[in-house]
């Protein structure tokens, strides 16, 4: 099964499995404050970027919650990656949303100046640091429609969600549709 809508210029689409097996212009990881590398998405990264991602991060020493930096990729299949920082999850009510709203922004922001073509996110913030899947993927959606309404003449061609496993697609894709449910509709078996 598919997930995928057309939105004016750009494809959002949901891929299943390793980000790092994804080939794409930019891609996202799920970093932290330190950009010291770690477990999850971060840990896949730099595992199979190699060193030279980690010596660029500590070029930059850190990132703060809702940023975002970018470095060289190394050996993953893409030109950069982009470490944004989403927030921990404590109850919601430390301006978790906000922060990652404000996460997704800066990501789509940084995408249009580096002109990249296709961008691929994993769910920020929904593995370590515990926020809500489904919450999550809203933000996520529905960040991507405003910015896409804002500057859908600059904006990536396309934007693949990553989902780890087979219930997180199911989640990214409820909001895919929820959110992108006006436009013309691609949907395959
Ligand atoms: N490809 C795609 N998605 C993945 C992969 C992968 N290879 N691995 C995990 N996920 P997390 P966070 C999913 O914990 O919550 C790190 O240690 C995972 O199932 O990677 O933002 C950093 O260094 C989850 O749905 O990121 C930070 O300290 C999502 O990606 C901290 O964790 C995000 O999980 C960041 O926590």
């Amino acid at each position: 099964m598919l997930g995928l809508r057309r939105y004016k210029r750009t494809q959002i689409d949901i891929w299943q499995g390793d980000i790092t097996q994804f080939s794409v212009d930019l891609m996202v990881n799920a970093a932290n404050f330190e950009l010291a590398g770690g477990l999850g998405v971060d840990g896949a990264i730099h595992a199979a970027g190699g060193p030279e991602i980690l010596a660029e991060c500590k070029k930059i020493g850190n990132c703060p919650t809702g940023s975002c930096v970018v470095t060289t990729a190394g050996r993953l299949p893409a030109k950069n990656v982009i470490h944004a920082v989403g927030p921990v999850w404590v109850d919601g009510n430390n301006k978790e949303a906000e922060l990652l709203k404000t996460c997704y922004e800066n990501i789509f922001v940084t995408a249009k100046n580096l002109g990249g073509r296709h961008l691929s996110i994993p769910a920020i913030s929904t593995g370590a640091y515990r926020f809500p899947q489904g919450l999550a993927a809203e933000i996520a959606m529905t960040t991507a429609k405003k910015f896409i309404d804002h500057e859908y003449q600059s904006a990536p061609q396309r934007i693949t969600f990553v989902a780890i496993d087979g219930a997180a697609y199911d989640v990214l894709q409820k909001h895919l549709f929820a959110s992108f449910a006006d436009e013309i509709d691609h949907f395959e078996q």
